[in-house]
């Protein structure tokens, strides 16, 4: 073996391209002194890192176990049934599809499943909570299908069901769909189910924010209601990037195969369909429980927190991992608030809110998930400091005297973070 082949095969990122080690070293550093409270965010154990970064990423495969196009597959066939069957028996459904490399994968693969362009969906408003790939009209869901919304209640700021029910009436869509990106409540499954069975829609729960909540018992499961259901491992679920699809209904099991692979996606990515096996495998565990119910105790703390100090909630609370605020209840828009908690090392994201505008400058609405911090350890206690930081944050940048607060937030948060080190700190 020559020199030069030797180190291909042994020298490190560092060794081989430092501009990539650094930036890597980096964001490790960022994510140990950071608290992340951006909702789609969370912590993968170190067996699914170690997954991600194994040899199995070098094996091309298409196909599904036993039934594959390239030779060589039997490990990764061992992989893949293993994340096919800890999904049936987490999500108690007779199908499972692992395949797709993102919820939005996943969710294209449903539309291939089941509409032809040009057929009718209602989902959820983008300012609302819902996801680009419901229908967005930059995204091809709005683009090749004709996409129609549904609000929530301008009073409470809860999905307005009468409102869908009227709505799915006049539109009769051949997809209803339920989920989103940033909805903050618990969503009536069974009163969606019932209606798109009434105007003869197929149902699909995007559970992706979700997943990891109704995996632990702390939220209602999207089955029987949904026909079909997608999501994400990355989120709550905490496992690698990457997309699910479920379902019990016997008729599509084959067809679904086909609409992922080769539907709308060639090879597979083997490394990320172990790294999913393992997530799943944890999220069968006890402890993933006490974890998906401490996720949702600490995001209802962080909502009142930040509600005793006059910061608006959207729908007035949360029932899930993410809490909404609307800024303009203290004279700030998201951007101007997301920019103040990371000057302070607190990572979050300007959101859109019921009724907020197109364009991302103006949105008042930022959205904080609780899963990552969860994920470190935190309890309630640590979210009762974090609301208020947030909230003296927030007042002091309104107030244009954010400086000394900054700094007075950024030790606090250091301790914190020191307090809850990932990956050993
Ligand atoms: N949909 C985006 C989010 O919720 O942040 C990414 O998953």
């Amino acid at each position: 073996m020559t020199d030069q082949t030797q180190a291909f095969f042994t020298a490190a990122v560092h060794e081989r391209d430092p501009l990539i080690a650094q930036a890597l070293n980096n964001e490790r550093k960022r994510q140990q002194n950071q608290i992340e409270l951006i909702a789609s965010e969370n912590i993968v154990s170190r067996a699914v890192l170690d997954a991600l970064g194994h040899e199995m990423t070098n094996k091309t495969l298409e196909g599904y176990p036993g039934n594959r196009f390239h030779g060589g597959g039997e490990f990764v066939d061992v992989v893949e049934q293993a994340a096919i069957d800890r999904a049936k028996e987490l999500f108690h459904c007779g199908y499972a599809n692992v395949q797709p490399h993102s919820g939005s994968q996943a969710n294209l693969a449903v539309f291939f499943l089941l509409l032809k362009p040009g057929d009718k969906v209602l989902s959820l408003d983008l300012a609302a909570g819902g996801h680009l790939s419901h229908g967005m009209k930059g995204n091809l869901s709005g683009r090749w299908f004709e996409a129609h919304s549904y609000k929530v209640n301008p009073q409470n700021e809860v999905i307005d069901y009468d409102d869908v029910e009227r709505t799915a009436e006049e539109v009769r869509p051949k997809l209803l769909i339920a989920g989103g990106s940033a909805y903050p409540r618990e969503i009536d499954f069974e009163r969606m189910g019932r209606i798109a069975k009434k105007v003869g829609a197929w149902f699909l729960v995007d559970m992706a924010h979700i997943a990891g909540l109704v995996a632990g018992g702390v939220h209602p499961s999207p089955f029987p209601h949904a026909d079909i259901v997608t999501c994400t491992t990355t989120k709550t679920l905490r496992g690698p990037r990457g997309g699910l699809i479920l379902t019990n209904n016997e008729d599509w099991f084959k067809k679904l195969q086909s609409a992922v692979f080769p539907g709308v996606q060639g090879s597979l990515h083997s490394q990320v369909l172990a790294a999913k096996a393992i997530c799943l495998g944890e999220a069968l565990r006890d402890d993933f429980k006490v974890y998906a119910a401490q996720v949702k105790a600490n995001a209802k703390v962080l909502a009142a927190t930040l509600i005793e100090r006059g910061v608006r909630i959207v729908s007035g609370g949360t029932d899930t991992h993410l809490v909404l605020l609307d800024l303009s209840s203290k004279g700030l828009n998201g951007k101007q608030a997301e920019v103040v908690l990371a000057r302070a090392n607190i990572t979050s994201n300007k959101n859109p809110i019921p009724n907020d505008g197109p364009r991302p400058a103006d949105w008042v609405g930022m959205r904080l998930g609780v899963a990552a911090a969860t994920t470190r350890g935190m309890k309630e206690d640590a979210f009762v400091k974090l609301g208020n930081i947030i909230a003296d944050l927030i007042e002091a940048e309104a107030s244009g005297k954010a400086d000394a607060v900054v700094e007075a937030a950024k030790v606090e948060v250091a301790r914190l973070t020191a307090a809850f080190p990932v990956y050993g700190g």
